[in-house]
């Protein structure tokens, strides 16, 4: 068994059994929205995000329990995500996590209030969760200010709006004037296709890593170590995302593939081409061996994570 599937054997059952018990809801939650949230959140998934924050208190504290409420709460928020990304005013997509979406199985207006419901779960499980104030406090700023307007949320909408852009551009390249201006740099798309990702998904697991540190007790050289590791697997991980939906299944992954090159997306191997889109990949994760160097072994698990994100198939 190669080292990160021995941690996800390690930790998986105390995920998904305390995901199961933060989403009991009570009689006050009617049934079809309990059915709904606790559909996709307890459909499985790789729980790479809660997996992290437990990896992280323990490359701080020696141990993962401290992380466990900011676990939980990130993978519903990332979950969410998802169902409100698979919406048909966003992705419109049938199939996440190898079952039909969240508003397929239910109703779009079900599926809004699932994850309405989830994000707002996340941040009472924070607040509930952790015993001393200040560091409750301190977690619910990290998760609110990585998942909101200026991190995921911003990061959906500056992609929505890049799609558009494209989409004016392509329309209009035949008429080159001052006021069409040709098509942007390949390096000036790098850049936008970064700053992207950097809020949609990096900021997410950046996040991930952060409130396990803080909750480790980490001290202000571990909080910077942990924080570059993050950035990095964070950039990591959405250019495998880009380079596996190209080349993967939907078998393997769960979800439909394909759909970025279908629509013109700004992508990785669009831009640079899948080799180099592998090499950058694999020289983000470098940086992030580099940057967690001085944690020693209690930092494996994070180590085994990041080695993880550019050989995974799905
Ligand atoms: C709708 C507010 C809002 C935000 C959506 C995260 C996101 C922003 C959209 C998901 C679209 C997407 C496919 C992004 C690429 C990277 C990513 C987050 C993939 C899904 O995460 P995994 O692979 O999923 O960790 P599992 O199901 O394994 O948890």
């Amino acid at each position: 068994m190669n080292p990160y599937s021995s941690y996800v054997e390690q930790f998986q059952t105390l995920i998904e059994e305390e995901l199961d018990r933060a989403a009991q809801f009570t009689a006050d939650c009617p049934d079809r929205l309990s059915e709904a949230s606790r559909y996709s959140l307890l459909a499985g998934g790789k729980r790479l995000r809660p997996l992290l924050v437990l990896l992280s208190a323990q490359a701080c504290s020696g141990k993962p329990e401290p992380g466990l409420p900011a676990a939980l709460a990130i993978e519903m928020v990332h979950t969410y995500s998802l169902i409100h990304d698979d919406l048909p005013a966003m992705d419109d997509d049938d199939l996440r996590r190898g079952r039909p979406t969240c508003h397929r199985q239910f109703d779009e207006a079900t599926a809004i209030l699932a994850g309405d419901g989830l994000l707002t779960r996340a941040f009472e499980t924070l607040a509930a969760g952790i015993v001393d104030p200040a560091t409750a406090v301190r977690c619910v700023l990290e998760l609110s200010r990585a998942s909101g307007v200026e991190g995921m949320v911003g990061g959906q909408q500056a992609d929505l709006d890049a799609e558009k852009r494209f989409e004016q551009i392509e329309s209009k390249s035949s008429e080159e004037t001052a006021e069409n201006p040709a098509e942007p740099s390949d390096e000036a798309e790098l850049q936008q296709l970064k700053a992207i990702h950097r809020r949609k998904t990096g900021k997410l697991i950046t996040c991930a890593v952060r409130m396990g540190a803080i909750l480790g007790g980490a001290d202000d050289a571990q909080l910077d170590a942990i924080t570059r590791y993050g950035d990095a697997i964070g950039l990591a991980f959405q250019v495998m995302d880009d380079i596996l939906d190209c080349t993967s299944t939907v078998e393997a992954m769960g979800k439909g593939v394909g759909k970025d090159a279908g629509r013109d997306k700004l992508t990785y191997p669009g831009l640079l081409g899948l080799q180099a889109s592998r090499e950058h990949a694999e020289s983000l994760v470098h940086e992030a061996q580099e940057a967690i160097s001085e944690l020693g072994p209690p930092a494996d698990g994070l180590r085994a994570v990041a080695t993880y994100i550019i050989t995974r198939d799905r």
